[in-house]
């Protein structure tokens, strides 16, 4: 794994190195080649200012303008901006709640099922057939960190981050699949996507804290592309004279990169049938679930994914939804108010559209085997950003760093492809959000989704597992938790030295003592 680490980082040195040698200026011929594929694709305007550049930047600006195709990013904006009309294609596509074969919920489920796809989910992964995928490269623009979101440090007595809770219930489930199948040497691989943004300050972390007690071959970063950040008249814009703006192109940029990166071909050389996807901002997240892995597996399904009830029909929330007799999800940033606010034709208490979306999912290797066949179908999304640019009237060439929206990223969505699938090879399963989610989006004291809840939801949860193992906890005024670290108990197991014990709130429990 070691080499395949250094070919991979070295592979992916595509955030431009200090130590790199400096590029070299195109010759005449290359630049003639590449400025007439831009001009003829109507994109000439990032040659505008060519001529004044130095040596090294004329060379930077043509190593960053050679991998993309301007005809290419010309018919996905145009794609983005103009959608096929729904009346062009069907009225109104039908979005329908999910069929019962196709859902199911821990929280109504026989104690007896549950179980079974728990045994069998610790099996596979004693067999290393499981391995965890995590998306980090998205950028805490909402919490206020400059700093990559896994790097936060919520406010739990132990203060570790959401990278170290993730790392240590790995290690957890590597010790129990280790004991339960008598099998030495159990790995869970882990493969971390960042963005050009994430990538070093990631990398550094995990290097700066050991790798949380992780074996680091076992430990694989990868980055996922960019796109060129778009103008409202579709052209793309210039950063500074010798630079393209750019941004990571999206979650969904995560199968593009599961190929380049050369992930999927080691998950194949390792013999991975099973992959977790999470992302990196729910401090909850039961990493490689092995409930989830055992009860996917069972119904060989090639997606499936957890969901949680909506909270109200104004959270910021994807729906899993059945749209034209498949799969689907619609987006809280797209998603009309009429059915976000439906109710349920059996239970007008209850939302119609309920299943939210936790960006918690399940591939099939063999799912993740055919991306080449669909990656290119996955549409983009608008978003419409304020990004530091050379207008393109510019006289000076100086960047403009706008006070409102001047272009738009685009970005692709993760769940895009779950209309690809026929919906015998979907399935979701609903779980109780106190257990499993809790989103870290907003800056500390936002009082929702921000560091507070995510803390109180830990400590809250690890408080039900010391009830659960018969210890009482006492609570000294409001902060009634306690947190358990994932090291001695993933879901709640392995607490029985408790038993009878009575702890104080707030506290850490972190030995079996
Ligand atoms: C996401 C979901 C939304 C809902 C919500 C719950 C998508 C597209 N939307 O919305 O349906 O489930 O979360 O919390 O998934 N990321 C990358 N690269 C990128 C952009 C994002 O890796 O270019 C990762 C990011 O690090 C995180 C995850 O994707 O792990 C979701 O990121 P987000 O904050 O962009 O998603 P959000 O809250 O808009």
């Amino acid at each position: 794994m070691a080499s395949f680490m250094n070919n991979m980082m070295s592979a992916l040195h595509l955030g431009g190195n200090p130590q790199e040698d400096v590029p070299k200026p195109p010759s005449s011929e290359e630049l003639k080649e590449l400025r007439e594929k831009y001009e003829k694709a109507g994109q000439g305007q990032v040659f505008n200012y060519y001529d004044d550049l130095k040596p090294e930047e004329k060379g930077a600006l043509y190593q960053q303008l050679l991998p993309i195709d301007p005809e290419h990013i010309n018919t996905i904006t145009d794609r983005a901006l103009h959608p096929p009309n729904p009346e062009s294609e069907d009225q109104d596509p039908k979005l329908e709640q999910l069929p019962e074969t196709a859902t199911t919920s821990t929280i109504d489920s026989k104690q007896g099922d549950l179980d079974n796809w728990y045994k069998s989910g610790l099996q596979l992964i004693a067999e290393n057939q499981v391995s965890v995928v995590l998306m980090a490269g998205g950028q805490g623009t909402r919490l206020g960190s400059s700093a990559p979101k896994g790097c936060y440090d919520i406010g739990l007595p132990s203060k570790k981050s959401l990278f170290q809770l993730q790392a240590e219930r790995i290690l957890r489930l590597q010790h129990l699949a280790s004991k339960n199948h008598e099998k030495e040497g159990v790995v869970v691989l882990w493969y971390i996507m960042t963005s050009g943004p994430t990538r070093k300050p990631t990398h550094e972390f995990f290097e700066e804290h050991k790798y949380f007690g992780l074996d680091r071959n076992n430990v694989i970063i990868f980055e996922q592309g960019v796109l060129p950040c778009i103008s409202m008249e579709g052209k793309i814009l210039l950063e500074t004279k010798s630079r393209v703006a750019v941004a990571p192109d999206g979650n969904g940029g995560l199968y593009q990169a599961l190929i380049n990166s050369g992930v999927v071909q080691d998950m194949e050389k390792r013999g991975i049938k099973h992959i977790h996807m999470f992302g990196v901002d729910n401090c909850l997240v039961r990493v490689a679930d092995p409930t989830f892995i055992g009860f996917s597996a069972e119904k060989d399904v090639d997606i499936a994914t957890k969901v949680v009830r909506k909270r109200n029909a104004k959270e910021s929330v994807g729906l899993i939804v059945q749209k034209n007799g498949k799969p689907d999800v619609v987006e809280y940033s797209e998603i009309d108010t009429a059915t976000a606010e439906a109710k349920d034709p059996k239970d007008s208490g209850l939302l119609k559209f309920r299943a939210a979306n936790i960006v918690n999912h399940y591939y099939s290797f063999r799912f993740l085997q055919s991306i080449p066949e669909w990656a290119h179908k996955l549409p983009h999304h608008v978003a419409k950003k304020k990004i530091p640019a050379i207008p393109l009237d510019s006289k000076t060439g100086e960047q403009v760093k706008p006070d409102k929206p001047n272009g738009i990223k685009l970005e692709q969505f993760v769940f895009d492809c779950f209309p690809f699938l026929s919906m015998d090879k979907f399935a979701c399963m609903e779980v109780k959000r106190e257990d499993e989610f809790s989103a870290l989006k907003n800056a500390p004291g936002t009082g929702e989704d921000d560091p507070g809840t995510s803390r109180t939801d830990i400590m809250q949860l690890g408080k039900r597992f010391l009830e659960g193992a018969g210890a009482m906890v006492v609570s000294e005024g409001e902060d009634s938790g306690v947190e358990v670290s994932p090291l001695i108990s993933y879901a709640g197991e392995g607490l029985e030295f408790l038993r009878g014990r009575e702890i104080k709130a707030p506290a850490v429990i972190e030995k079996e003592e």
